[in-house]
């Protein structure tokens, strides 16, 4: 059965990852969750990626924070695409995870999201897998048409109501 990985460096990610779990719920979409460091667990780092295409993954998404090589060691370890997550930091605020994880060296890509991105992440796996799922792509066109949608009710609310009173409704909701 085909799924997605999720990886993150320690359980302090969790809170954000979780975001990851319940876009794919959402989407119907299977995954395993799992924490494993590059750095404190790294013999365990690498067999998680050599074993993920038996297992049944297709992407991965791994998040971590601070010098965040876990999605790079990842990529290393399999030919399956990964998504990389920056893990919002106290002392550089994320900076650190991102530029560590967007600045792969040529060879091995890792697709990165922004800062606390988990949502965005699993939206991504969800458009690599629908390349060859007509149902899955089929879901994630109801949910693009659904959203513009909404914005689209909200620009017609915010136009017949005009600011103060669509201010006022939306702070009351
Ligand atoms: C990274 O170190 C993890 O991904 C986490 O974001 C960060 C801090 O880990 P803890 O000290 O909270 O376990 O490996």
């Amino acid at each position: 059965m085909s799924m997605v990985g999720i990886i993150m460096g320690s359980d302090s990610d969790l809170p954000v990852m979780k975001e990851a779990c319940q876009v794919l719920e959402q989407f119907g979409v299977k995954y395993e969750v799992t924490i494993c460091s590059a750095h404190r667990v790294p013999s365990e780092t690498s067999r998680y990626a050599r074993e993920a295409i038996d297992k049944g993954m297709e992407v991965i998404i791994a998040g971590a924070g601070g010098a965040a090589h876990l999605p790079g060691v990842i990529a290393a370890n399999t030919v399956l695409p990964v998504i990389g997550v920056p893990i919002k930091t106290a002392s550089l605020s994320g900076l650190d995870s991102l530029y560590s994880i967007v600045q792969m060296p040529r060879g091995i890509p890792v697709a990165t999201v922004a800062i606390d991105g988990a949502a965005n992440a699993a939206l991504l796996a969800v458009q690599i897998m629908a390349v060859a799922d007509n149902d899955l792509r089929h879901k994630f066109t109801t949910y693009k048409g659904e959203m513009a949608r909404n914005v689209m009710a909200k620009n017609s609310r915010l136009q017949e109501l005009g600011i103060g009173e669509y201010l006022k409704l939306k702070q009351e909701q």
